[in-house]
């Protein structure tokens, strides 16, 4: 390996067994407590060594500080750190809202910073005035207000919730070059607190001939589904609460549909209606928008688990290497599956692989944050992660991936119908000034 630029030689660093091409080292090195990667630094001065002066004192030091608010905000040094989104002008039309991946780390995204998609505006609902009717094939059609629905036994969980239309510009057959917020911010994780469908489905009493319900939201837009009677059965919910506090209104508020693993466009938010039919009602969501095309022409009828997926967050575009040395290269890996089993990771564009650690607790259906740590040699790298989840299922490769689900000739034609459940490799390359790009390898 080079030298890394202050020319100090560095002799832990390299005493770290590699596992893999261009620098990847053991895993290993992380689970002794962080020790052996700790003294692998030092030769890099990550941190500078203390020298014995006193530590300077800065005015927050000196005089007392504000006054808590009654809603803390983050610093104002932290203002870099917000949603893109696509209809900035506010006009009330189908709007996205992307998560900064590569400026957040661990495994839940902040309230204001989850991704949203709302297809006619954010509804300005009055909780006191909201209404969940639940009617159809059951013995006993119901109605719920949100105090109602507030005394029924409630349980949290984590889930990530993506649109099927997440990462649509990876269909593109040249890379975009774009940042992982653009690429993969329509993917979000969170701690949903709320009732079990299932308790409120066996108080409605459903007709057994039922196999399907519709879900319907009070937006203008009208969203709604189809969604089978077993996953009400399995794990679906209706959400009150995320992350602790009442739902955002981008995500629901007061009350939305959680389908855990299931396609973002299921999970009906600001949720009024569940109709219990005995097949599914090709709603214009699902009939139209969310068939995928396949290359020969056929289309999927339905889609709706969101198959395991990674992709690295630090190192991204937009994030450079600030000269070789230690780094830890850290991303999101999920599946609507159930757990992460492994991830693997590679630096020389998937020649060879080594795994990654998988932060505990890896929850079912929720991000799962790996961490690798890599030696940079200053030369180019390409970095990729590919994971596996609990059911045996592999992230594909991209060249099987676009053989069996096509790719799009442009950009504009990206994000378009066929365009979706993306869950392919990303590449970062990193050149010898450490810049990332978006590549294909
Ligand atoms: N009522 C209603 N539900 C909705 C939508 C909507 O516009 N209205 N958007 C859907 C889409 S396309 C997605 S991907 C998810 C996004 O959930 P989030 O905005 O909470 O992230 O909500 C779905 N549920
Ligand atoms: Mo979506």
């Amino acid at each position: 390996m080079s030298m890394p630029s202050d020319g100090r030689s560095t002799p832990m660093l390299d005493s770290l067994p590699a596992v893999a091409g261009n620098g990847l080292l053991d895993r290993r090195a992380f689970l002794r407590g962080g020790a052996a990667v700790a003294a692998a630094m030092t030769g890099y001065s990550v941190a500078r060594t203390a020298s014995a002066e006193p530590l300077a004192e800065d005015p927050w030091s000196r005089s007392a500080g504000g006054i808590s608010a009654a809603t803390e905000r983050p610093s104002r040094f932290e203002g870099k750190v917000v949603r893109t989104l696509s209809n900035p002008n506010g006009e009330s039309r189908t709007l996205h809202a992307r998560t900064p991946h590569h400026l957040l780390n661990g495994t839940i995204t902040p309230n204001s910073l989850h991704f949203t998609i709302v297809h006619n505006g954010t509804p300005d609902i009055d909780p006191d005035r909201h209404r969940l009717v639940i009617h159809g094939m059951v013995k006993q059609p119901l109605v719920f207000t949100l105090d109602a629905l507030s005394r029924y036994p409630m349980e949290s969980r984590l889930a990530f919730i993506e649109c099927g239309g997440n990462s649509a510009p990876m269909f593109s057959r040249e890379p975009v070059q774009a940042s992982v917020q653009a690429l993969h911010g329509l993917v979000s994780c969170a701690e949903w607190t709320g009732v079990r469908l299932s308790t409120l489905f066996d108080e409605a009493g459903v007709d057994p001939k039922a196999k399907w319900f519709i879900a319907e939201g009070a937006d203008t837009a009208a969203v709604s589904r189809s969604v089978p009677v077993a996953k009400a059965m399995d794990d679906a919910m209706v959400v009150l609460y995320q992350n602790g506090e009442r739902l955002m209104p981008g995500n629901g508020y007061p009350m939305r549909l959680l389908l855990p693993g299931y396609e973002g466009n299921m999970q009906i938010k600001f949720l009024r209606r569940i109709k219990l039919i005995d097949q599914p009602a090709m709603t214009y969501y699902e009939s139209r928008n969310y068939s995928p095309l396949l290359p020969g022409g056929k289309a999927y009828q339905f889609y709706f688990v969101q198959e395991v997926k990674s992709f690295i967050t630090h190192p991204s575009p937009g994030l450079a290497l600030k000269g070789p040395g230690f780094y830890e290269i850290s991303g999101i890996a999920y599946s609507g599956n159930g757990r992460i089993a492994r991830v693997m990771v590679s630096a020389d564009g998937g020649r060879t692989w080594a795994q990654a650690v998988l932060q505990e607790p890896v929850q079912s259906k929720a991000f799962t944050r790996f961490r690798a740590p890599w030696r940079w040699d200053g030369g180019p790298a390409v970095l990729q992660s590919r994971a596996w989840d609990e059911a045996g299922n592999a992230q594909p490769l991209r060249a099987q991936f676009v053989a069996a689900r096509g790719e799009t000739k442009s950009l504009s034609s990206a994000g378009g119908f066929p365009n979706q459940h993306y869950n392919s490799i990303t590449s970062w390359a990193i050149d010898g000034r450490g810049e990332v790009r978006n590549v294909y390898a």
